[in-house]
């Protein structure tokens, strides 16, 4: 492989509720992170005092991040991903006075990463609000929500403007549709329209987070963040190709909105057709204006669609309401295995947006067996990776102006979608199981060696 280019950023990315743990720890109050103890597709949010949650304690990042940002320097990183979580700094939400132990664990957490010289890139919300905002203002279904948003985000880039230059808004925009309690904070049985009524505040606010992020601090960078939720038709009939179309018109509708600075045409249709009536004011209209500087996404799987309604009957219930492919295999989850889908995607946004991407989220989910010598024999996940890396390889070979590759979960996490523990992503082995038994040892997998090869080569030890 030729290596990539020297300015590419290395590294992994993880998720405030899914790695810290102290849950109550510090002030910090309660999100809808913690109400859903189950994940985000199976949302319980009538938890019970007492009630068991994996994500209470996670991997105990909170306390253990020098050990494991160590471990991550070990393997060379340039980059790590984290979020904040916004109940640390504003419990509630609506309070006007952010909670300082909160803001004191991020310094420490940033100062850590500069000791070893990685480079923070922080997202500001990642599928977690206060509670109390859902609770008392019904979450992004009311305006006053963007209000509690502008002064989260203007804190912590005054707070942290020496030490974090890249951010991310909202984590997966357009999983609102699928999982509006942890995109918006809305139950999940609202109407579409309320949906993207509170989709359109949420859009407004990342705009003006990118505003302020630009006042405050001028030569940082600002991107929104995708689930790149790329679609082929199933078959070339025009039916299924028109299909396909409106489907990546669905997520790709954020994207439009967040680098263009207007709603689509395509959107508007779809919002009268459908008698949903998005009040948009004149002031949204302006704030809109303030688009991102780049653009992030995530990247684990294709679907294909079709306009065969039996077909579709079939597939709903998955995240994506998408068709499986019959060229490609699957992982344990079921989540189809496609490499070069990541070219074609880079190719995709680049071709239509014409700024720089990063992909801040790719990986495999898969039960590890660990050894009595506390390594994983883990090949599936470094073929995994191997495979996507070799085709972001060729798509800057292709023109693309790629930043950067954070993969998910280069510690085992807890999985978002069932917080589960055995769904591992990770180089690094974490001795917890998914109800809770274990040391919360570290210990180091084949993969760990395979990535601190590719990030020394910067890219030129992979197997194309
Ligand atoms: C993305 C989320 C992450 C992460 C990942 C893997 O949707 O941004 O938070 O968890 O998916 O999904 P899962 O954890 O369900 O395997």
């Amino acid at each position: 492989m030729k290596a990539f280019p020297k300015t590419f950023l290395w590294g992994g990315a993880v998720a405030a509720n899914q790695v810290e743990g102290a849950w109550q720890e510090d002030g910090k109050g309660i999100s809808t992170s913690d109400v859903q103890p189950n994940g985000v597709l199976s949302p319980t949010v009538d938890r019970q005092p007492g009630d068991f949650g994996i994500k209470d304690v996670a991997i105990d990042f909170y306390h253990r991040y020098p050990e494991d940002i160590a471990l991550f320097a070990e393997m060379g990183f340039s980059c790590l991903r984290v979020s904040i979580a916004w109940t640390r700094i504003f419990p509630n939400g609506d309070e006007t006075q952010p909670n300082e132990a909160g803001l004191a664990y991020y310094d420490r957490l940033f100062d850590e990463l500069a000791k070893h010289n990685i480079t923070p890139m922080v997202t500001l919300s990642h599928y977690e609000m206060p509670w109390g905002l859902v609770k008392n203002y019904g979450g992004w279904g009311n305006r006053e929500t963007i209000t509690f948003f502008e002064r989260y985000a203007r804190t912590v880039f005054t707070r942290f403007k020496n030490k974090v230059k890249l951010w991310l808004t909202f984590n997966e925009i357009n999983m609102a549709l699928h999982a509006p309690m942890t995109g918006v904070g809305l139950p999940e049985n609202s109407s579409k329209a309320e949906i993207y009524q509170a989709i359109h505040r949420q859009l407004v606010a990342s705009a003006l987070a990118v505003k302020a992020c630009h006042e405050i601090i001028p030569d940082a960078k600002m991107g929104n963040m995708l689930l790149g939720g790329l679609m082929y038709p199933l078959s070339c009939k025009p039916e299924d190709v028109l299909e396909t179309m409106q489907e990546n018109r669905s997520w790709l509708f954020f994207g439009d909105v967040q680098c263009r600075g207007e709603y689509p045409g395509y959107m508007l249709r779809y919002f009268r057709d459908n008698n949903i009536n998005v009040e948009i004011s004149d002031s949204d209209r302006q704030a809109l204006k303030n688009t991102i500087d780049f653009i992030s996404f995530s990247y684990y799987m294709s679907g294909c669609v079709t306009a065969d309604e039996e077909l579709n009957a079939k597939a709903r219930g998955n995240i994506l309401n998408m068709v499986p492919n019959p060229h490609l295999a699957s992982s344990e989850w079921g989540w189809q295995i496609d490499p070069v889908g990541l070219r074609i995607l880079l190719n995709k946004l680049w071709d239509r947006y014409q700024k720089p991407l990063f992909i801040v989220e790719n990986g495999l989910g898969a039960k590890d067996k660990l050894e009595a010598d506390g390594t994983v024999h883990d090949d599936y996940r470094i073929s995994y990776l191997n495979d996507h890396l070799v085709q972001v390889g060729e798509a800057i070979e292709d023109g693309v102006d790629v930043l950067g590759y954070t993969c998910w979960g280069p510690i085992d996490l807890v999985s978002a979608s069932k917080a589960e523990l055995s769904k591992r992503y990770g180089f690094i082995y974490v001795d917890r199981d998914d109800q809770g038994n274990g040391t919360l040892a570290r210990s180091r997998k084949k993969s760990f060696n395979w990535y601190k090869e590719v990030i020394a080569t910067n890219g030129a030890s992979l197997k194309a």
